[in-house]
């Protein structure tokens, strides 16, 4: 369609190094090209070259004292995708490869992401090249009050709510929560993902991966299959693989790999609950490589391996983008599996998806799948804004509902549009459809 190449031609042109950003916009654009057939309007009023133009990106420099006395500078950013649904929201990634690129696709994702959650939710992206990897507590804490210092000019409970992601946990939220209430001089919860003590919701930690989970069990019963017994690859290791795992093991399904950047193990006997809890005390406090649990349990270890090569029924990647290429998807499509959901962000290739779609594999993209974190995170601002706390039942219960409807909404719209099941196009055409329409609505700005 002339609209969408017209615009896609664009972004390239703009911005020629960004090629995270464009893989995403492409994804989503293409995908759109029926809804812009059937209303023009969208097309009229510029919709996709303003959703793909954050309203605002800041760059800043952040140096800080490491132990030794030395002051290192690392790059800051915040890109402010749309305020059309609410305040801007989305996580903080501190890793070394995050650069604009990077965040610009992720900021691109949280606006579908958001909007089908149906909460007063924007969009918005941010972090760090800082590793925080091998850090003291003390190095992390300068650094994120450094970083601070600036983004805390940016943002506010009305304005901008960040939240965790890769290498921002509870630790690092709360550093960085300490120094904006220092800097601002009020609580108020201007990032989710606090500790529970202190403003936080229960099941935040949870959320992304359970609702990843929950998001499954949706597509598995409306094809009249059951996670029970299945055995689930997953990658990564972090809070998305942990929790994943986690509900995975209620569910009775029997979690079998989970992966780090250096490798993977795969546990053919399943990783069960008190396996999990040494997997999470190692990653969460002694911060310690996926390697030792092959070490600890005596199972199979395969450096610089991704899990995508062990047989299973279902496979979540919970790592990075990009971490699941055409030859994975293959790999899985031989071994058997019925079911890809993706705990993080565009971790499929675009190959990768196209095989699993060909071979009748379902598959959820993240920004349908992985919502649950920032649907947690958007009751966290309710709570915080009511100044009262919810009981763990009750967010559960919530966050739940939340992943029934995206499930719906995104089958709803893919039957609508004449590929049921398509869950790419389904959470595409949900998601731009509500804000599109707000867009409408509020006029050229
Ligand atoms: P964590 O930092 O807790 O964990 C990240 C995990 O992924 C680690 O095991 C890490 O290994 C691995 N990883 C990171 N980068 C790479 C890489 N380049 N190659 C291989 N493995 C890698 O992050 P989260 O669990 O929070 O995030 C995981 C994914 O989920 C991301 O895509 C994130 O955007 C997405 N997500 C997170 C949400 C949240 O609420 N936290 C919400 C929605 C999506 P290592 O330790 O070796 O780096
Ligand atoms: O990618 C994501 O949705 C997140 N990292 C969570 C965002 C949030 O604001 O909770």
């Amino acid at each position: 369609m002339k609209y969408v190449d017209s615009v896609l031609e664009m972004i390239s042109r703009r911005d020629p190094a960004q090629p995270e950003f464009h893989q995403a916009v492409a994804e989503v654009y293409r995908s759109l090209e029926p809804v812009l057939e059937e209303h023009p309007e969208y097309e009229d009023a510029s919709i996709l070259e303003r959703l793909s133009e954050p309203e605002r990106s800041i760059i800043f420099r952040v140096p800080w004292l490491d132990d030794a006395g030395r002051c290192r500078v690392n790059r800051g950013y915040r890109v402010q995708a749309t305020s059309t649904l609410g305040p801007y929201k989305g996580g903080l990634r501190f890793h070394p490869t995050v650069n604009l690129s990077i965040l610009k696709f992720l900021a691109f994702e949280q606006i579908f992401k958001n909007a089908l959650t149906t909460l007063p939710l924007g969009a918005g992206k941010g972090g760090s090249d800082f590793d925080p990897k091998g850090k003291s507590d003390a190095e992390v804490m300068r650094f994120c009050q450094s970083f601070m210092t600036e983004l805390a000019k940016h943002i506010g409970p009305n304005t901008d709510v960040p939240a965790g992601d890769i290498g921002v946990g509870a630790r690092e939220i709360g550093y960085l929560y300490g120094q904006y209430k220092r800097l601002a001089n009020e609580a108020t919860g201007v990032l989710t993902g606090k500790s529970p003590g202190w403003g936080g919701s229960l099941v935040r930690p949870e959320a992304t991966g359970f609702g990843t989970v929950y998001f499954a069990r949706e597509m598995m019963s409306r094809a009249g299959e059951s996670l029970e017994g299945a055995v689930c690859a997953i990658s990564g290791s972090g809070n998305v693989a942990q929790f994943t795992a986690r509900k995975l093991l209620e569910l009775g399904a029997k979690p079998v790999s989970m992966s780090d950047s250096a490798g993977t193990i795969h546990d053919s006997d399943g990783i069960n609950e008190e396996k999990l809890a040494w997997i999470m005390d190692l990653k969460n406090r002694r911060r310690g490589r996926i390697r030792e649990y092959a070490e600890q349990f005596g199972v199979k270890y395969s450096e610089d391996e991704n899990p995508w090569g062990i047989p299973c029924a279902a496979a979540f990647p919970c790592a990075t983008q990009n971490e699941l290429d055409a030859s994975d998807a293959q790999a899985l499509v031989t071994n058997g599996c019925r079911l890809v959901a993706e705990g993080a962000n565009m971790p499929c290739t675009p190959e990768a998806v196209e095989v699993l779609q060909q071979a009748g594999v379902m598959y959820a993209p993240g920004k349908a799948a992985n919502a649950g974190g920032v649907a947690v995170s958007g009751l966290e601002m309710s709570q915080n804004a009511m100044r009262l706390n919810w009981a763990y039942p009750e967010v559960d219960s919530r966050l739940e509902e939340i992943m029934k409807k995206i499930h719906a909404d995104a089958y709803a719209a893919s039957e609508q549009f004449g590929d049921p099941g398509n869950y790419v196009l389904g959470a595409n055409v949900a998601g731009f459809t509500r804000v599109a329409d707000a867009m409408l609505d509020q006029g050229v700005v």
